[in-house]
């Protein structure tokens, strides 16, 4: 039986912004949390005994860490050398450099020879001997463009075509792998790529200009015992058969995987014993040579895996509407004391109106969240840009000048002193208007009868102006 560890995506030197600075080590604290769970991998690693260590990618946030970060990368990944476990660290997006010829940031493993360390820096099938005997890992770092195409090839094509061609290509060149496979013998893909679960059309190859989807059905088939992925950070199993995990990252990068359950998986790699003896019967028979070469590794072994949370520093974010809030002092305070904020890096974001802003003290605020690891706050004012819109004056509503005026006038007690003088004015331009349109062209005059609230009392006012309709221009206001 084969013991495995599978972890991926640890940025090591990520999100200092939710850190603090620890005055005794002159270190961000975000740094020693990466590095202290990392070190809780290593140590399980170390005291299962595994065969093998799997890197899925992403090492530092990008391929020229700092040599702080390369320290205490290499400082637990060497426990697993000296120790004698065979570890493969793939090379993700965030490791490869672009200049030259390439390379990557876990290239230095390669060059110094470190025992025990496998650079997955390209397709290749690696046989690893183990102390539970020999098993193959293929490994597949992130592909881009350039890996599999000239720029030549690609002059002309659009997205979509390059991409199909980059799928064919790497379909290709895993079937080529593939069939160096030993059957007998266990089989992992490591990969660190975007899997696409869902059958894809041609707006998934789109996709390509942000990275390199690749369809799940090119990865999961049945030569392999596992297929071990990298650079989604969230957890997922995509896959049952052949068992499809993404162990996800194990710290926190930012407040996007705040629910996210961090970990490694702890896989066991076991003989099928239904095969064995499937095979040990047909030995009695003359038809064994021909089962066996039928024979794939994924039924002589049967895979089984655990899901192994890590202490991973939480994230919380307390949001709360305080527009409606007569106290939102105290309301924000509650909310607060509701959380569990102790050594969790907290973001606070509440909504209040402008007016509401003196009710808050930032010292008290800030005082309440001191528990925290970290914390930030976020305070967004909102303003009413525009009142609602007056039901009076809706679509479809069939209103008169006069009419939307005076509907305007009684929604507004700001200009309540101004109402008379502003309608009385309003008439007098829509009479002279009208004495121009009517009176011009010689046509008979109309009378208008209107009520107009003046002074909260209702007062009929009438005058008169040209009409030759005294039904319809008659104007009724209330
Ligand atoms: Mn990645």
């Amino acid at each position: 039986m084969f013991k495995v560890l599978h972890l991926s995506d640890i940025h090591m030197g990520s999100g200092y912004i939710h850190g603090r600075l620890n005055p005794e080590t002159g270190l961000n604290t975000r740094f020693e949390d990466f590095v202290q769970t990392l070190s809780f991998c290593i140590d399980r690693a170390i005291n299962d005994q595994v065969d093998l260590v799997l890197f899925g990618g992403d090492a530092f946030p990008d391929a020229v860490p700092a040599p702080y970060l390369q320290q205490a990368f290499a400082k637990q990944f060497c426990r697993l050398s000296a120790a004698n476990i065979p570890t493969i660290l793939l090379v993700g997006n965030h490791d490869q450099h672009s200049q030259g010829e390439g390379g990557a940031s876990l290239s230095i493993y390669r060059s110094l020879g470190v025992p025990n360390i496998i650079v997955g820096d390209t397709l290749a099938t690696y046989r690893i001997e183990t102390k539970s005997g020999p098993l193959q890992v293929t490994t597949l770092p992130w592909l881009n463009r350039s890996t599999l195409m000239s720029k030549t090839e690609t002059d002309g094509m659009s997205m979509a075509q390059v991409s199909e061609v980059l799928l064919d290509r790497l379909r290709i060149a895993l079937e080529g792998e593939i069939r160096q496979l030993e059957p007998t013998m266990p089989h992992i893909l490591l990969a660190h790529l975007m899997a696409d679960a869902a059958t894809f059309g041609a707006e998934k190859f789109l996709a390509v200009g942000k990275g390199f989807t690749v369809p799940l059905n090119i990865l999961t088939r049945d030569c392999f015992n596992y297929v071990a992925l990298g650079h989604v950070h969230k957890h997922q199993v995509l896959c049952e058969n052949p068992l499809t995990i993404y162990p996800g990252s194990i710290e926190r990068v930012d407040f996007s995987e705040e629910k996210e359950l961090k970990g490694f998986v702890m896989l066991e790699i076991a003989p099928n014993e239904e095969e064995e003896n499937a095979i040990v019967q047909d030995s009695s028979k003359s038809s064994r040579t021909t089962d066996r070469q039928n024979l794939t590794s994924q039924n002589l072994f049967k895979t089984t895996y655990e899901f192994c949370p890590v202490p991973a520093r939480s994230f919380c974010t307390i949001e709360i509407n305080l527009c409606n809030s007569t106290m939102p002092q105290d309301d924000l305070l509650m909310a607060i004391h509701r959380s569990t904020i102790q050594d969790v890096v907290v973001r606070l974001i509440y909504h209040l109106r402008p007016e509401q802003v003196e009710l808050i003290q930032d010292m008290v605020v800030r005082s309440a969240l001191s528990a925290a690891h970290s914390y930030t706050i976020q305070a967004d004012l909102v303003i009413q840009l525009s009142r609602s819109r007056l039901p009076e004056l809706g679509v479809g509503a069939t209103i008169t000048p006069m009419e939307a005026l005076q509907a305007y006038l009684i929604n507004r007690e700001d200009l309540r002193d101004l109402e008379s003088p502003i309608l009385e004015a309003a008439r007098a331009l829509i009479g002279d208007e009208q004495g121009v349109m009517f009176g011009s062209s010689g046509d008979p005059m109309f009378g208008i009868n209107v009520a107009v609230p003046t002074n909260r009392s209702i007062e009929t006012i009438d005058f008169s102006i040209d009409t030759s309709d005294t039904a319809d221009v008659q104007l009724r206001l209330l």
